[in-house]
């Protein structure tokens, strides 16, 4: 009996060898380049490697794939910044070992599924298109013609175009990302669903209903110049390593860091630069001065409360709000002080599981400085009251008058590394209608304007059989996704299911009836066309646009770039209907940008401002207070306390990164920062919770989630005790994704809340 779709797409169940240890509280230094250069050597030849690690986030090198933290505008010539999970990240890319028909003959896919991530990923490159037939059990290679044709005919062969999805990861270049959604409106849909719909959507949300904007404000210099910096539902030692450097010189400069998360993650708490020998001898900067351990979606409810006291604390005294600015620049302060005043401080409190001592330092930061950053990642955008966790913060920064000032504003922290600058050149499933009004004034043909389908509808859209074709610029979509089940039979409902993709993945294992997988470049390879070797560019976390050029030979011959796989796909499904000339743009990727110039706001001399060594800002209103909000103004809002509760014996559980993956690629199976080696399948409980239930450290459990009545189920996971608030506990994404309903996200962006999924924790017998 051949492996059915669904149970392709879990991860095995089988245990590995778990260790547990106390969790370190001080992150990076020694410890941390030893564990980088043993991944390399792993994996890597030596001299590639160096050239590498020398060229990383550098002027005239590529950009790290790790992560979208912006790198200092001065320095960028410089010697890259050391990070470890960077150099694993290009690690994992620039791996020796490549695998093509030889490999494919000898494994089916069905044999494939059986292996863990971190075995899929192990694999090696992919060296050469290949295609599953219908009802084959092993993919074979295709040629690159015959591959776009296949994909050309099935998309010609729908009733509609609404019928076709196409995502997007955030790896994608500026210069792809944009001829790919043009390609996608000349076909004639906006189904471009993309990671950012489960990453920074809510933030996308909240940002630009408040402030007009929907990235952040602030550049790196502010940061270095805050006098407070909130660090809120993000765990940068291990996400965003580069991102403590910037800390440690907020804190040089006299800033203050308030961590506000469930768990005392390690960077958050002392962190050894090692770029700095003295700290690798002397032990590190602490970085947080003050740490909150919030509960699980604890944060509307704690935020409210320093709103609360900063009301009273204004009404007694005065001085406390920015009221200049207020009356400037904002609009709708009356209703919401008035919505506000029908809270009571103390039940807030209570609801963010904060103590009074915490809560009062906390406040007395936040009371007597102006100049206040908030950074933040998916521990606030990853619920379903998650815009309201933004627009709360935002509400905080207005009293203060803490945007569009230097040392101030608002810091959502990217994941991907170009996830920003896709959303900013068009992969985007509602565009505003005047991007799609230049799109049909340079091109010709008129964009639909319908919106289309973000990640949770392309899903269902699929399972229900209105979606037959399923095409994946990068990512992994079925590990990502919530609802691994549902999902799983979502895809393999289509007809063809195609990724073009750097490394193996779980979801070409899940696939339509047929299906392919379309080999690409990476960001550390060089890319030759026609015209010579090409540069490209993407967007940081901070609006600063750069180039990215590739330093190693492609790891195999047969591999095409992102914007060459596009152009031949349009080619081959547009033909002689299509107002573009696809080919000539793989070959010259200045003409891309040439386009991208006149289309997108921003970009005006592209390829002229992309010479500047440390790349250019694109505009941003909130950050010189002009917000092109629907008012003209900051918006100021009313969020209401999260309502849900917890049922008897129900825990809040949080699905998050370990130290040794980027998103579902699987490094190792180490979380070092967290005392957790050798296991991925575990359950972090407070010690309480345990005890309540009568389980041991390393007992084996079966988890369940209860939603609307349906239950899901994801077995065999080995409990360890931890410092979480009680009724909170975490467990690793991708493996828990099977119990994140699909149907609970984020009102308003429909980011799957997978920071907050009820649970029940049954023992093994
Ligand atoms: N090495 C590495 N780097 C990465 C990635 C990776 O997987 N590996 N992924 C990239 C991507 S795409 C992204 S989006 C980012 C992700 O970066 P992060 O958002 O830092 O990643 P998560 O592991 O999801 O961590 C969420 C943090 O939020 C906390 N948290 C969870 N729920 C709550 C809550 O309700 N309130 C508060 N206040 N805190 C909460 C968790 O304890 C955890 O510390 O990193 C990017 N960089
Ligand atoms: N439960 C739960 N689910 C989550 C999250 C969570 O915190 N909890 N986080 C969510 C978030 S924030 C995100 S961003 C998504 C991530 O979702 P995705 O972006 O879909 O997933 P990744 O794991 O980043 O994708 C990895 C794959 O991308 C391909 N790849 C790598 N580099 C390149 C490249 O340069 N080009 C191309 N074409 N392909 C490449 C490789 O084949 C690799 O296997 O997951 C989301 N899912
Ligand atoms: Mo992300």
């Amino acid at each position: 009996m051949s492996t059915t779709s669904k149970e392709k797409a879990l991860t095995p169940e089988t245990f590995e060898n778990l260790k547990s240890t106390k969790p370190q509280v001080n992150s990076v230094g020694f410890k941390s380049i030893a564990t980088a250069i043993g991944q390399v050597s792993k994996y890597m030849n030596t001299a590639d490697a160096l050239k590498l690690a020398t060229k990383m986030n550098q002027k005239g090198g590529f950009d790290c794939p790790g992560c979208a933290w912006p790198d200092p505008d001065d320095e960028r010539s410089s010697l890259g910044e050391f990070c470890e999970n960077g150099i694993k990240a290009i690690a994992e890319e620039a791996q020796n070992k490549t695998i093509g028909a030889d490999f494919f003959e000898k494994h089916s896919v069905d044999e494939l599924s059986s292996w863990s991530d971190f075995e899929i990923g192990k694999s090696g490159r992919l060296a050469e298109p290949m295609f599953l037939p219908e009802d084959a059990t092993h993919y074979q290679p295709m040629s690159w013609e015959a591959a776009f044709e296949k994909v050309g005919q099935h998309l010609n062969a729908l009733d509609n175009p609404d019928e076709a999805v196409f995502y997007t990861s955030g790896r994608t270049t500026n210069e792809a990302a944009f001829l790919y959604q043009l390609f996608v409106r000349e076909f004639g849909t906006s189904n471009l669903p993309d990671c950012s719909n489960m990453c920074h959507e809510a933030s996308g949300s909240a940002l630009s209903e408040t402030l007009g904007i929907g990235k952040g404000s602030v550049t790196l210099d502010d940061l270095y110049k805050a006098e407070v910096v909130l660090v809120v539902g993000q765990n940068p030692g291990t996400n965003h390593p580069r991102m403590l450097t910037a800390l440690e010189k907020t804190k040089k400069n006299g800033g203050k860091i308030i961590a506000v998360n469930p768990l005392p993650e390690a960077g958050l708490i002392k962190f050894t630069n090692p770029q700095s020998p003295v700290k690798l001898l002397t032990g590190g900067t602490q970085i947080a001065d003050a740490f909150v351990p919030i509960t699980i979606n604890g944060d509307v409810a704690f935020f409210k409360a320093i709103l609360l006291k900063l009301l009273e604390q204004e009404e007694a005294k005065g001085n406390v709000f920015d009221t200049a600015f207020i009356n400037e620049f904002t609009q709708g302060y009356d209703a919401f002080i008035t919505d506000l005043k029908t809270y009571d401080l103390d039940e807030c409190l209570k609801a963010s599981g904060v103590s009074e001592a915490i809560f009062t330092e906390v406040f007395d930061l936040i009371l007597n400085n102006n100049k206040i950053i908030i950074c933040w990642a998916m521990g606030l955008t990853q619920h379903e009251n998650a815009v309201d966790n933004i627009r709360e913060l935002v509400n905080l920064l207005l009293l203060k008058g803490s945007i569009g000032k230097e040392g101030a504003g608002t810091c959502p922290v990217r994941g991907h590394s170009n996830v920003q600058g896709d959303r900013t050149v068009g992969i985007w499933e509602s565009a505003p209608q005047a991007f799609l009004d230049k799109i049909e004034t340079k091109y010709g043909f008129k964009p639909t304007n319908k919106h289309g389908f973000s990640v949770i509808d392309a899903i269902k859209a699929m399972y229900e059989k209105k979606a037959k074709v399923f095409i994946g610029m990068g990512g992994n979509f079925i590990s990502a996704v919530p609802d691994t089940l549902y999902s799983a039979q979502a895809l393999a409902n289509c007809n063809l299911t195609v990724h073009v993709s750097t490394k193996l993945n779980r979801s070409h294992l899940v696939t339509g009836k047929e299906a392919l997988i379309l080999p690409c470049l990476g960001r550390t390879e060089k890319d030759y066309q026609k015209s010579g070797e090409q540069v490209q560019s993407v967007e940081n976390s901070m609006g600063v646009v750069h180039t990215t050029k590739g330093v190693l030979e492609p790891c195999s011959e047969n591999l095409l770039s992102e914007v060459a796989v596009v152009c031949g796909i349009a080619h081959a499904t547009l033909k002689a209907r299509s107002k573009v000339s696809w080919l000539q743009y793989k070959d010259d990727y200045n003409l891309v940008r040439n386009d991208i110039a006149e289309v997108v706001e921003g970009f005006t001399d592209y390829n002229k401002k992309l010479k500047q060594p440390s790349g250019f800002y694109l505009p941003n209103g909130a950050r010189i207070r002009k917000f092109k909000t629907k008012t003209g103004k900051a918006n100021f809002t009313k969020n209401n306390l999260p309502k849900w509760q917890l049922k008897e014996g129900e825990l809040v559980m949080m699905t998050i990164r370990s130290h040794d993956q980027f998103n579902t690629t699987i490094y190792g199976l180490d979380d070092r920062y967290r005392g957790v080696f050798n296991e991925r399948r575990i359950i972090f409980m407070n010690r309480g919770d345990m005890k309540l239930r009568s389980l041991e450290a390393h007992d084996v459990v079966n988890l369940k989630s209860e939603y609307n009545g349906v239950i899901r189920e994801a077995n065999n996971f080995k409990v360890v005790g931890y410092d979480i608030p009680k009724n909170c506990c975490a467990t690793y994404f991708p493996e828990t994704n099977v119990l994140v309903p699909l149907e609970s996200f984020a009102h308003t962006a429909k980011t799957p809340a997978s920071k907050s999924v009820k649970i029940t924790v049954e023992k093994v017998q």
